[in-house]
């Protein structure tokens, strides 16, 4: 045998900030292991694909600088001001408003893409502004139609769903071309959700005496069903495994779980008065949701739909942001002028910001580093991309021996995770990469463990 057969791995993480490169690699432990196994393959004379599970040795840090890394990336959020006109910037790092961008009447809904472009409608007018976050001016206008609310984008980002509540319209953006590509009748249209797979949205449709949640199918541009509601609903969000759509309802003081397979709703998780926005973290471990009346954010375990903790925040909180990691959330307070900053994992308020006059919709941009730039194995290999809920190169063939990278360009975590074990890039951040080298020839699955549906497979030739 030419090759040792047990594959070894190498998992690299450059960290954004260009001062860390940190190289965890099991070489020791395979070393010591590979005469066994070459004389194991020699005796059968065959060699048949396999996949050796990993080997757990310990990881070795091996900090190093790297000229070739990017300066380190600003964490800004965006937060719409909806008595000022305006959208303010913060900077996440300091806690520093750092300007005020004016748009139309009414900033209402936002998305952020991964390209650093922030969408903003605007309801006391017709108007979704374009915001350019390296310039942090309004770089363009798309006309909606009258009062656009909220506003979803899809994971591949080509799309932003605009809820023209004041036409009754759903209309579709195509962001590549800022322009509006199409739309479907939705009655009052408020908030809009859409599945990690891209294919579905649910929209709260508001119209009084035919509340519910319409769905739309993405890809054809129809509306495919309607949940009815007794009450008006108000914000809703799909679980990163797209196996639950929690919900809000007025006047119910309850999250609502609805399983999007049955379109059932199989619990109502009981919190503070005037639930609002509902978010799950990146990685689905917990599930967000504000309270008015008393100013809380519930953490909940979406497992066991129980709330585990409360957490007092401002007046009238409104929206909810969390980093990629799910570390930290951000909470606008509508009431009270300012952002409640809290640590999830103490439950703890760890700043207080003011930042202008009625902050509702926010949303936090990290920029994750763009293909080129991590580039720093000196194996010749395979660098390809997570982007979109979805492995960019769903089948990659290598040579054995060969080295392939993912970067996760998407904004939350992801994972590669090897569908019979033989290994698991636990979670990989935005702008984060996971190496591994594959020696022995075969077919490898692998599939991302926090959304199952996203699935990639490896052909190894000798
Ligand atoms: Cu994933």
């Amino acid at each position: 045998m030419k090759y040792c057969n047990l594959f070894h791995r190498i998992l690299s993480i450059w960290h954004p900030t260009g001062t860390a490169f940190i190289l965890l690699t099991g070489l020791a432990l395979v070393a010591s292991a590979c005469s066994g196994f070459q004389s194991m393959a020699s005796a059968s004379g065959a060699s048949k694909p396999k996949t050796v599970p990993t080997t757990a040795s310990g990881p070795t840090a091996q900090p190093a600088n790297n000229p070739n890394l990017p300066a380190p990336a600003m964490t800004k959020a965006y937060i719409g001001l909806f008595k000022d006109n305006a959208v303010a910037v913060l900077d996440t790092g300091t806690n520093q408003v750092l300007t005020k961008i004016p748009v139309p009447k009414g900033p209402h809904g936002m998305v952020v893409s991964p390209d650093g472009r922030v969408f903003v409608s605007s309801d006391g007018d017709s108007l979704v502004s374009v915001i350019d976050t390296k310039l942090d001016v309004v770089i363009d206008t798309i006309n909606v139609g009258n009062s656009p609310h909220g506003l979803a984008i899809t994971p591949d980002a080509n799309l932003v769903l605009v809820a023209d509540f004041g036409t009754s319209q759903v209309v579709f953006i195509d962001t590549n071309k800022d322009m509006v590509v199409g739309q479907v009748a939705v009655p009052n249209p408020h908030n809009i959700a859409i599945s990690p797979d891209g294919h579905t949205a649910y929209v709260a449709s508001q119209m009084q005496g035919s509340t519910g949640l319409a769905i739309l199918n993405i890809d054809s541009r129809t509306v495919t069903g309607n949940v009815p509601v007794d009450k008006t609903p108000r914000a809703l969000n799909f679980s990163p495994d797209g196996k639950l759509l929690y919900f809000t309802l007025a006047g119910v003081d309850a999250v609502q779980v609805l399983d999007p397979a049955t379109n059932q709703i199989e619990a109502q998780i009981p919190v503070g008065a005037s639930p609002h926005h509902p978010l799950f973290t990146p990685d689905g471990q917990f599930a967000l949701v504000v309270s008015q009346g008393p100013g809380q954010l519930s953490i909940l375990d979406p497992k066991t739909n129980k709330v585990n903790s409360v957490v007092t925040v401002g007046k009238m909180p409104h929206w909810i942001a969390t980093n990629s990691q799910g570390t930290t959330a951000w909470v606008t307070n509508e009431a009270s002028n300012d952002v409640s900053v809290v640590d999830l994992a103490t439950g703890k308020v760890t700043a207080t910001i003011p930042v202008g006059n009625a902050p509702r919709k926010i949303v936090v941009l990290t920029q994750p580093l763009m293909a080129g730039q991590s580039q720093s194995s000196n194996q010749p290999g395979f660098m390809t991309s997570i982007n979109g809920m979805a492995f960019k190169d769903p089948v990659i063939t290598i040579k054995a021996g060969e080295t392939i990278t993912w970067i996760n360009q998407d904004a939350i975590d992801h994972t590669v995770t090897s569908d019979d074990g033989g290994w698991d890039s636990g979670n990989i951040g935005s702008g984060k990469s996971y190496s591994i080298t594959l020696n022995q020839p075969g077919q490898y699955n692998y599939h991302c463990s926090i959304h199952p549906f996203m699935k990639g497979s490896i052909i190894v030739t000798q």
